[in-house]
Protein backbone atom coordinates (compact mmCIF):
# COMPACT_ATOMS: atom_id res chain seq x y z
CA UNK A 1 0.00 0.00 0.00
CA UNK A 2 1.05 3.46 -0.36
CA UNK A 3 1.17 3.82 3.60
CA UNK A 4 3.78 0.69 3.57
CA UNK A 5 5.54 2.74 0.99
CA UNK A 6 5.98 5.45 3.04
CA UNK A 7 6.73 4.11 6.21
CA UNK A 8 9.92 1.96 4.01
CA UNK A 9 11.56 5.90 3.49
CA UNK A 10 10.39 7.35 6.96
CA UNK A 11 13.97 6.22 8.79
CA UNK A 12 16.16 7.37 5.99
CA UNK A 13 13.94 11.01 4.76
CA UNK A 14 14.32 11.90 8.94
CA UNK A 15 10.06 11.77 9.09
CA UNK A 16 9.74 9.98 12.58
CA UNK A 17 9.89 11.72 15.84
CA UNK A 18 9.61 10.72 19.31
CA UNK A 19 7.33 12.87 22.17
CA UNK A 20 7.38 12.03 25.74
CA UNK A 21 4.67 11.65 27.74
CA UNK A 22 5.86 12.44 32.03
CA UNK A 23 4.57 9.58 34.47
CA UNK A 24 4.67 11.43 37.96
CA UNK A 25 4.26 10.85 41.54
CA UNK A 26 0.67 11.90 42.63
CA UNK A 27 2.12 13.05 45.76
CA UNK A 28 4.29 15.58 44.78
CA UNK A 29 3.67 16.23 40.92
CA UNK A 30 7.51 15.66 40.12
CA UNK A 31 7.75 13.51 36.92
CA UNK A 32 9.47 10.40 37.96
CA UNK A 33 9.59 8.94 34.44
CA UNK A 34 8.47 9.37 30.98
CA UNK A 35 7.11 7.11 27.77
CA UNK A 36 8.28 7.38 24.81
CA UNK A 37 5.54 7.91 21.75
CA UNK A 38 6.65 7.40 18.00
CA UNK A 39 5.13 9.91 15.98
CA UNK A 40 5.73 9.66 12.10
CA UNK A 41 4.79 12.94 9.37
CA UNK A 42 5.86 11.91 5.74
CA UNK A 43 7.06 15.19 4.22
CA UNK A 44 4.71 17.43 2.82
CA UNK A 45 1.67 15.83 4.23
CA UNK A 46 -0.15 15.46 7.71
CA UNK A 47 0.71 13.24 10.78
CA UNK A 48 -0.30 9.37 10.40
CA UNK A 49 -1.03 8.04 13.78
CA UNK A 50 0.74 5.40 15.32
CA UNK A 51 -1.94 3.22 15.67
CA UNK A 52 -2.53 3.33 11.77
CA UNK A 53 1.16 2.93 11.10
CA UNK A 54 2.61 0.83 14.11
CA UNK A 55 0.24 -2.49 12.79
CA UNK A 56 1.53 -1.51 9.41
CA UNK A 57 5.55 -1.37 10.31
CA UNK A 58 4.61 -4.86 12.39
CA UNK A 59 3.42 -6.70 9.11
CA UNK A 60 6.00 -5.22 6.74
CA UNK A 61 8.62 -5.98 9.45
CA UNK A 62 10.31 -2.89 9.26
CA UNK A 63 9.22 -2.74 12.96
CA UNK A 64 12.40 -3.88 13.58
CA UNK A 65 14.52 -1.47 12.41
CA UNK A 66 11.88 1.83 13.53
CA UNK A 67 11.96 0.10 17.07
CA UNK A 68 15.77 0.15 17.13
CA UNK A 69 15.67 3.61 16.06
CA UNK A 70 13.28 4.43 18.68
CA UNK A 71 15.42 2.72 21.56
CA UNK A 72 18.58 4.94 20.48
CA UNK A 73 16.73 8.01 20.55
CA UNK A 74 14.88 7.05 23.65
CA UNK A 75 18.78 6.36 25.37
CA UNK A 76 20.08 8.99 23.98
CA UNK A 77 17.55 11.42 25.46
CA UNK A 78 17.31 9.68 29.03
CA UNK A 79 20.84 9.86 29.19
CA UNK A 80 20.53 13.51 30.34
CA UNK A 81 17.31 13.46 31.98
CA UNK A 82 18.62 10.32 34.22
CA UNK A 83 21.68 11.78 35.59
CA UNK A 84 20.68 14.66 36.73
CA UNK A 85 16.92 14.06 37.85
CA UNK A 86 16.97 10.28 38.43
CA UNK A 87 14.56 10.19 35.50
CA UNK A 88 13.89 6.53 33.75
CA UNK A 89 12.30 6.41 30.15
CA UNK A 90 9.68 3.65 28.92
CA UNK A 91 9.24 2.27 25.45
CA UNK A 92 6.48 0.92 23.66
CA UNK A 93 7.52 -2.64 21.99
CA UNK A 94 6.03 -5.07 19.60
CA UNK A 95 6.10 -8.74 19.73
CA UNK A 96 7.47 -8.96 16.16
CA UNK A 97 10.60 -6.93 18.25
CA UNK A 98 11.05 -9.58 21.05
CA UNK A 99 10.54 -12.22 18.81
CA UNK A 100 13.91 -10.97 16.70
CA UNK A 101 16.76 -13.03 17.98
CA UNK A 102 19.46 -9.92 17.89
CA UNK A 103 17.02 -7.85 20.07
CA UNK A 104 18.71 -8.79 23.73
CA UNK A 105 22.02 -8.02 23.11
CA UNK A 106 21.05 -4.69 20.45
CA UNK A 107 19.28 -3.75 23.70
CA UNK A 108 22.29 -4.17 26.40
CA UNK A 109 24.46 -2.99 23.46
CA UNK A 110 22.64 0.33 23.12
CA UNK A 111 22.45 0.43 27.33
CA UNK A 112 25.79 0.06 27.38
CA UNK A 113 27.02 2.77 24.74
CA UNK A 114 24.81 5.51 26.15
CA UNK A 115 26.25 4.68 29.54
CA UNK A 116 22.56 4.32 30.88
CA UNK A 117 22.00 1.62 33.29
CA UNK A 118 19.77 -1.24 32.87
CA UNK A 119 16.92 -0.18 35.15
CA UNK A 120 16.16 3.22 33.72
CA UNK A 121 14.72 1.49 30.54
CA UNK A 122 11.86 0.06 31.08
CA UNK A 123 9.87 -1.70 27.77
CA UNK A 124 6.19 -1.58 27.81
CA UNK A 125 4.27 -4.78 26.57
CA UNK A 126 0.68 -5.76 26.20
CA UNK A 127 -1.49 -8.79 26.57
CA UNK A 128 -2.56 -8.23 23.27
CA UNK A 129 0.85 -9.08 21.19
CA UNK A 130 0.85 -12.61 22.55
CA UNK A 131 -2.85 -12.87 21.02
CA UNK A 132 -1.33 -14.21 17.42
CA UNK A 133 1.33 -16.15 18.46
CA UNK A 134 2.31 -19.73 18.96
CA UNK A 135 3.53 -21.79 22.30
CA UNK A 136 6.76 -21.91 21.09
CA UNK A 137 6.51 -18.09 20.04
CA UNK A 138 5.07 -17.27 23.52
CA UNK A 139 7.91 -18.81 25.12
CA UNK A 140 10.73 -17.14 23.44
CA UNK A 141 9.45 -14.14 24.19
CA UNK A 142 8.88 -14.49 28.14
CA UNK A 143 12.29 -16.12 27.47
CA UNK A 144 13.49 -12.88 26.08
CA UNK A 145 12.08 -11.03 28.76
CA UNK A 146 13.19 -12.93 31.41
CA UNK A 147 16.83 -12.26 30.56
CA UNK A 148 17.14 -8.44 29.89
CA UNK A 149 15.23 -8.41 33.20
CA UNK A 150 18.06 -10.58 35.43
CA UNK A 151 20.01 -7.51 33.87
CA UNK A 152 17.93 -5.20 35.19
CA UNK A 153 15.69 -3.77 32.59
CA UNK A 154 12.13 -3.29 33.68
CA UNK A 155 9.05 -4.86 32.23
CA UNK A 156 5.79 -2.88 31.98
CA UNK A 157 2.89 -4.72 31.35
CA UNK A 158 0.56 -2.11 29.21
CA UNK A 159 -3.75 -1.25 28.84
CA UNK A 160 -3.83 -3.43 31.78
CA UNK A 161 -7.56 -4.95 32.61
CA UNK A 162 -8.45 -4.37 28.61
CA UNK A 163 -7.88 -7.93 27.38
CA UNK A 164 -9.79 -11.23 27.71
CA UNK A 165 -7.21 -13.00 29.98
CA UNK A 166 -5.21 -10.04 31.81
CA UNK A 167 -4.92 -12.28 35.15
CA UNK A 168 -3.31 -15.15 33.09
CA UNK A 169 -1.12 -13.02 31.34
CA UNK A 170 0.22 -11.94 34.62
CA UNK A 171 0.97 -15.43 35.85
CA UNK A 172 3.02 -15.92 32.69
CA UNK A 173 5.00 -12.72 32.10
CA UNK A 174 7.83 -11.19 33.73
CA UNK A 175 6.43 -7.92 34.74
CA UNK A 176 7.66 -5.06 37.58
CA UNK A 177 4.87 -2.51 36.30
CA UNK A 178 1.98 -2.55 35.80
CA UNK A 179 0.07 0.07 33.67
CA UNK A 180 -3.88 0.23 34.31
CA UNK A 181 -5.73 1.52 31.23
CA UNK A 182 -7.37 4.74 30.83
CA UNK A 183 -11.05 2.96 30.53
CA UNK A 184 -11.04 2.65 34.13
CA UNK A 185 -9.61 6.10 34.92
CA UNK A 186 -12.63 7.82 33.03
CA UNK A 187 -15.13 6.73 35.53
CA UNK A 188 -13.70 7.23 38.42
CA UNK A 189 -15.55 10.41 39.31
CA UNK A 190 -18.77 9.73 36.94
CA UNK A 191 -21.86 9.49 39.24
CA UNK A 192 -22.41 5.74 39.44
CA UNK A 193 -18.44 5.32 40.04
CA UNK A 194 -18.87 2.51 42.92
CA UNK A 195 -18.00 -0.63 40.54
CA UNK A 196 -15.39 1.20 38.87
CA UNK A 197 -13.43 2.15 42.23
CA UNK A 198 -13.83 -0.88 43.50
CA UNK A 199 -11.90 -2.62 40.33
CA UNK A 200 -9.09 -0.07 40.59
CA UNK A 201 -8.81 -0.44 44.20
CA UNK A 202 -8.69 -4.30 43.07
CA UNK A 203 -6.14 -4.00 41.10
CA UNK A 204 -3.94 -1.59 42.90
CA UNK A 205 -3.80 -3.99 45.89
CA UNK A 206 -3.21 -7.28 43.60
CA UNK A 207 -0.13 -5.21 42.01
CA UNK A 208 1.37 -4.31 45.56
CA UNK A 209 0.88 -7.84 46.95
CA UNK A 210 3.02 -8.67 43.99
CA UNK A 211 5.79 -6.70 44.68
CA UNK A 212 4.51 -4.32 41.23
CA UNK A 213 4.82 -0.75 41.21
CA UNK A 214 1.49 0.77 39.55
CA UNK A 215 1.14 3.21 36.91
CA UNK A 216 -2.25 4.89 35.92
CA UNK A 217 -2.79 5.66 32.81
CA UNK A 218 -5.03 8.69 31.41
CA UNK A 219 -5.80 10.99 34.13
CA UNK A 220 -7.40 13.97 33.17
CA UNK A 221 -8.70 15.88 35.92
CA UNK A 222 -7.81 16.40 39.24
CA UNK A 223 -10.70 14.64 40.77
CA UNK A 224 -9.55 12.00 39.10
CA UNK A 225 -6.20 12.13 40.75
CA UNK A 226 -7.66 12.77 44.18
CA UNK A 227 -9.68 9.38 43.81
CA UNK A 228 -6.55 7.39 42.95
CA UNK A 229 -4.22 9.25 45.19
CA UNK A 230 -6.49 8.53 47.98
CA UNK A 231 -6.23 4.94 47.03
CA UNK A 232 -2.64 4.62 47.23
CA UNK A 233 -1.77 4.87 43.54
CA UNK A 234 1.63 6.09 43.75
CA UNK A 235 2.54 6.84 39.77
CA UNK A 236 -0.10 8.43 37.25
CA UNK A 237 -0.15 9.66 33.80
CA UNK A 238 -2.26 11.87 31.85
CA UNK A 239 -3.33 15.03 30.28
CA UNK A 240 -3.57 16.53 33.64
CA UNK A 241 -0.36 16.79 33.54
CA UNK A 242 1.13 16.63 30.57
CA UNK A 243 -0.04 15.65 26.97
CA UNK A 244 3.01 13.83 25.31
CA UNK A 245 5.38 16.78 24.47
CA UNK A 246 8.97 16.66 22.22
CA UNK A 247 12.27 15.92 24.11
CA UNK A 248 12.77 20.00 24.61
CA UNK A 249 10.08 20.21 26.28
CA UNK A 250 10.80 17.62 28.95
CA UNK A 251 13.97 19.56 29.25
CA UNK A 252 12.57 22.90 29.79
CA UNK A 253 10.23 21.07 32.92
CA UNK A 254 13.34 19.58 33.89
CA UNK A 255 15.63 22.81 33.46
CA UNK A 256 17.72 20.27 32.15
CA UNK A 257 20.68 22.13 29.15
CA UNK A 258 20.56 20.06 26.30
O1 LIG B 1 -0.05 8.76 21.46
P1 LIG B 1 -0.61 7.57 21.12
O2 LIG B 1 -1.48 7.90 19.93
O3 LIG B 1 0.81 7.83 20.96
O4 LIG B 1 -0.15 6.05 20.84
C1 LIG B 1 -1.00 5.14 20.16
C2 LIG B 1 -0.50 3.71 20.28
O5 LIG B 1 0.72 3.54 19.55
C3 LIG B 1 -0.22 3.29 21.71
O6 LIG B 1 -0.90 2.09 21.96
C4 LIG B 1 1.25 3.06 21.78
O7 LIG B 1 1.55 1.96 22.61
C5 LIG B 1 1.64 2.79 20.32
N1 LIG B 1 3.00 3.27 20.12
C6 LIG B 1 3.44 4.53 20.19
N2 LIG B 1 4.77 4.60 19.97
C7 LIG B 1 5.18 3.32 19.76
C8 LIG B 1 6.46 2.71 19.50
O8 LIG B 1 7.51 3.35 19.44
N3 LIG B 1 6.48 1.37 19.30
C9 LIG B 1 5.35 0.60 19.38
N4 LIG B 1 5.46 -0.70 19.17
N5 LIG B 1 4.13 1.12 19.65
C10 LIG B 1 4.05 2.47 19.85
O1 LIG C 1 1.05 2.84 24.96
P1 LIG C 1 -0.35 3.31 25.23
O2 LIG C 1 -1.44 2.58 24.53
O3 LIG C 1 -0.65 3.38 26.70
O4 LIG C 1 -0.32 4.81 24.66
C1 LIG C 1 -0.76 5.87 25.38
C2 LIG C 1 -1.82 6.54 24.54
O5 LIG C 1 -2.70 7.30 25.38
C3 LIG C 1 -1.24 7.53 23.54
O6 LIG C 1 -2.03 7.52 22.43
C4 LIG C 1 -1.36 8.85 24.31
O7 LIG C 1 -1.32 9.98 23.46
C5 LIG C 1 -2.72 8.67 24.97
N1 LIG C 1 -2.95 9.46 26.18
C6 LIG C 1 -2.05 9.89 27.06
N2 LIG C 1 -2.64 10.57 28.09
C7 LIG C 1 -3.97 10.56 27.83
C8 LIG C 1 -5.10 11.08 28.54
O8 LIG C 1 -5.03 11.69 29.60
N3 LIG C 1 -6.32 10.86 27.96
C9 LIG C 1 -6.47 10.19 26.79
N4 LIG C 1 -7.70 10.04 26.30
N5 LIG C 1 -5.41 9.66 26.12
C10 LIG C 1 -4.17 9.85 26.62
O1 LIG D 1 3.63 24.64 31.11
P1 LIG D 1 2.43 24.08 30.38
O2 LIG D 1 1.12 24.70 30.79
O3 LIG D 1 2.60 23.97 28.89
O4 LIG D 1 2.35 22.59 30.92
C1 LIG D 1 1.40 21.64 30.46
C2 LIG D 1 1.21 20.63 31.54
O5 LIG D 1 2.49 20.13 31.95
C3 LIG D 1 0.55 21.26 32.76
O6 LIG D 1 -0.54 20.45 33.13
C4 LIG D 1 1.64 21.23 33.83
O7 LIG D 1 1.08 20.83 35.08
C5 LIG D 1 2.62 20.20 33.34
N1 LIG D 1 3.97 20.63 33.72
C6 LIG D 1 4.69 21.66 33.26
N2 LIG D 1 5.87 21.73 33.88
C7 LIG D 1 5.90 20.71 34.78
C8 LIG D 1 6.85 20.26 35.72
O8 LIG D 1 7.94 20.80 35.92
N3 LIG D 1 6.50 19.17 36.45
C9 LIG D 1 5.33 18.53 36.27
N4 LIG D 1 5.06 17.45 37.00
N5 LIG D 1 4.41 18.93 35.40
C10 LIG D 1 4.70 20.01 34.66
MN1 LIG E 1 2.45 2.51 26.53
NA1 LIG F 1 -2.43 2.07 27.50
Amino acid sequence: TRLATGLRHALAREELALVYQPVVDLATGDIRKVEALLRWTPAGGSPVRPDVFIPIAEETGLIIDIGLWVLEQACADARRWHEDHGITVAVNVSGRQLRDESFSDAVLELLDRHELPEHALTLEITESMLLATTAAETRRIVEVLAGLRAHGVRIALDDFGTGYSSLAYLRTLPVDILKIDRSFTTPLTEADHHRTRAFTKAILELSASLGLSTVVEGVESRDQADVLQQMGSPLAQGYLFSPPVPPARIDDMLRVTP
